[in-house]
């Protein structure tokens, strides 16, 4: 193993330049190679300095993530942090690309520091359910003040080279390569005869109300914990000598790390990349994918549409009619009009984007050059077929037909054309330009490039691609429906709606299931409802009284009524009081006599619902892994990132109680809670999903 840190002099100046590919991450040959060269500069009477910089793409983008789990393997990254610090040597680093997490820890060792202009700078540890564990909670407020810092650190964001200038992380930003301007700036400084300037021996940060800080970020991190550890790091940087606050930050970044919360969102970091590396597109080059077509200017339509117009791919969307497409215009507008105000594109590029890139028409002809074509009309098989024909017969030989369809047969669209090879299901979420999750499902006949284009298109438009196989819902929303039948059963049986969103907010969803109903469309649930019924169990139990709220024409937020009301122009809602009357009608009628739920027993009915039809739907084939699954429920339907997804939290919860509550409440209803063979199966050999995950690839 080469070592990973080159040393050379360029005059009195030692330079240290990391070449770790891909972002020069800091693994424990970096850190060896960085604290030899520092011993190696100190051993050489004609070395005054010591310059870092990074090879490649990036300064160090920060600790290892693969080594966590782990051994530990010395040196640590804050006794080199501070091993650097403490050299008699003057230090610089000179950073371009990210510096984040340890790798600004290493930069704020050091005693100058210079960057390119287009350099960012963060400590995104937060990301990962930790702190920064290598002297930055430490470091950083004696330079930027407390609060400032806990806003960095919380937010985990990146700061650009110029703003970090104003802070005072940086004393200089120049163009240049990286080394050249380090060397310059080096030799300037060994010039006028600056002093070594450890960061460590800054005054301590100023106190702040630290309880309010505390608590105001427990609050903003909705169940996130590692954000109230932030603020008692810095709190211990103001109220402690340095190497005591270091000790401090150590014992809690070592708790934080323990926590299930970690594991849950390093398991989603890695996860979210891995998720679109297919063993079988290895090698598999996508079709050309230089414009599209969308059928259907509707929100859905629209959203796609203004996704692929930011990705820099032309759209051609074709309705019915002209008062259609200018509806349709309307809605892309407005979307990319979002982007402006949030700074995404300029004007210009807003000019460009609604004329030259956008084409809006009413003849199939039109689409006579796209690559690729999402169609996003009415869910029903019938029209389905009726557009795939049109599009078989319109499109170029080699174009790639798709349908946004979120649970009907692809295989049957796939069958209304006579290029069943090009059909694949690509299922965006709404609103489709900002939802990360795309659901890629591949159909019985669907060619490999064709399904490594779906993946490639995914990335173009910045999304989470998951590769999904054919049944009603895909992986989603198959799942949401079981454990959304677990809540509508905890109704029946006594816990109010409310209560049960409320506690689901407080496990940290970004809202409830009655919440999201209202949000999304009551009748979209009553239609698969009513779709599903010809098939149903005559042991499944179907609570009716959200049929009777959806017969009354209350659809949710937009018909201002549904298990909450809504004022008009307002965010506001109230519970709404015809619910209780329509719940407590069902029960007359069941002869249920209604009993109380705690918070805990309605979590764990909720997610053991969830947690079993995932195993379902992995051991059918339909989601690759089990990590596949976490995905889906993290992007598309606000799984709180700290529980790694559904699968990963039945890992850490130990999947044998899992398996023993399901199979508790199987003896109040054997067909809702029927356990998954899978979940019985890795319970019996004493494995885990992550050992799926592993396996599979
Ligand atoms: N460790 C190991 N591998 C890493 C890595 C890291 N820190 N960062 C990226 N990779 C891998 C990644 O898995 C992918 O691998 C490849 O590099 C390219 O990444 C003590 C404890 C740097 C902005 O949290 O935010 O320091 O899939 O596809 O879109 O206080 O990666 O190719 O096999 O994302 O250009 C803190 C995490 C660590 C930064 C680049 N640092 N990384 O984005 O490429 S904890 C982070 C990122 C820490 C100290 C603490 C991004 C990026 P593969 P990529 P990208």
């Amino acid at each position: 193993m080469t070592n990973p840190v080159t040393y050379e002099t360029q005059g009195a100046i030692a330079v240290l330049r990391i070449n770790n590919p891909p972002v020069n991450a800091l693994s424990q040959a970096v850190r060896q190679g960085l604290s030899d060269g520092m011993d190696r500069a100190e051993a050489d009477r004609d070395v005054k300095a010591v310059l870092i910089v990074g090879e490649g793409r990036a300064f160090i983008a920060g600790a290892d993530i693969t080594e966590f789990g782990k051994l530990p393997m010395e040196p640590n990254l804050p006794d080199l942090c501070t091993r650097i610090e403490s050299s008699p040597l003057l230090v610089a680093a000179s950073m371009h690309g990210v510096t984040l997490g340890g790798g600004l820890e290493v930069a704020l060792g050091t005693h100058y520091r210079i960057a390119q202009p287009t350099a960012r700078l963060g400590l995104p540890e937060v990301h990962l359910g930790l702190l920064p564990g290598a002297g930055g909670t430490q470091r950083l407020p004696r330079l930027t003040g407390a609060d400032k810092a806990i806003e960095i650190m919380i937010s985990g964001r990146q700061i650009k080279a110029a703003e970090a200038l104003e802070l005072g992380l940086l004393d200089k930003v120049e163009e240049g390569d990286p080394q050249e301007v380090g060397l310059a700036f080096v030799n300037e400084l060994l010039a006028n005869g600056a002093p070594r300037r450890a960061v460590s021996e800054l005054p301590a940060a100023a106190p702040i109300d630290w309880e309010a800080a505390h608590a105001g970020a427990l609050k903003k991190g909705r169940g996130q914990i590692n954000v109230g550890t932030i603020v008692r790091a810095v709190q211990a940087a103001s109220e402690l000598g340095f190497a005591e606050g270091m000790e401090r930050e150590r014992g809690l970044f070592m708790e934080l790390l323990q926590s299930d919360q970690s594991k849950g969102m390093i398991h989603a970091f890695f996860n979210e990349r891995a998720v679109s590396n297919l063993p079988e597109l290895k090698g598999v080059a996508p079709r050309a994918l230089n414009a599209i077509g969308v059928i259907g200017g509707g929100t859905m339509g629209a959203g796609i549409a203004t996704a692929a117009l930011l990705a820099k791919l032309d759209v051609v969307l074709i309705e019915t009619g002209q008062e259609q497409a200018d509806a349709a215009r309307g809605r892309i507008e407005g979307n990319l009009q979002g982007a402006l105000k949030r700074g995404k594109i300029s004007q210009p590029q807003y000019d460009a984007l609604t004329t030259k890139a956008l084409t809006l028409a009413t003849n199939y002809a039109s689409l006579g050059e796209v690559d690729l074509v999402v169609e996003a009309v009415f869910e029903d098989m019938a029209v389905k077929k009726e557009v795939f024909a049109k599009l078989d017969a319109a499109c170029k030989q080699g174009a790639i037909l798709a349908s946004n369809t979120s649970y009907l047969d692809v295989d049957e669209i796939a069958a209304a054309t006579s290029r069943p090879e090009d059909v694949i299901g690509l299922h965006f979420f709404s609103p489709a330009h900002v939802m990360k999750l795309l659901e890629v499902v591949v159909a019985d006949k669907t060619a490999a490039d064709v399904v490594a284009t779906g993946f490639e298109l995914g990335k173009r438009l910045g999304k989470i691609s998951v590769r999904s196989g054919v049944c009603d819902g895909f992986i989603g929303n198959r799942i949401l429906a079981a454990y959304r039948t677990a809540a509508d059963h905890m109704v029946l049986d006594g816990a109010s709606p409310y209560q049960i969103d409320s506690a689901l907010t407080g496990f940290g969803f970004a809202m409830g299931p009655f919440a999201v109903g209202d949000l999304a469309g009551l009748d979209i649930g009553w239609m698969t409802r009513k779709r599903k019924a010809a098939d149903r169990h005559p042991d499944e139990r179907v609570p009716t009284y959200a049929d009777r709220l959806c017969e009354e024409g209350h659809f949710g937020r937009k018909t201002g009524a549904g298990y909450y009301l809504y004022e008009a122009g307002s965010r506001a809602s109230v519970p709404n009081p015809r619910i209780p009357e329509l719940i407590a009608a069902e029960q007359a009628e069941l002869n249920i006599t209604p009993r109380d739920f705690s918070d805990e027993e309605i979590v764990r009915r909720y997610m053991c619902a969830m947690v079993n039809e995932a195993a379902k739907v992995v051991e059918e084939g339909i989601a690759r892994r089990p990590a596949d699954v976490d995905m889906v429920l993290l992007f598309g339907y606000g799984f709180p990132r700290y529980g790694g997804g559904p699968l990963k939290w039945a890992d850490l919860q130990g999947l044998a109680g899992v398996l023993a509550d399901i199979e508790h409440y199987a003896q109040e209803d054997a067909w809702f809670w029927k356990p998954a063979p899978l979940l019985k199966s890795l319970v019996a050999d004493g494995r885990s999903f992550d050992d799926l995950n592993r396996a599979g690839g």
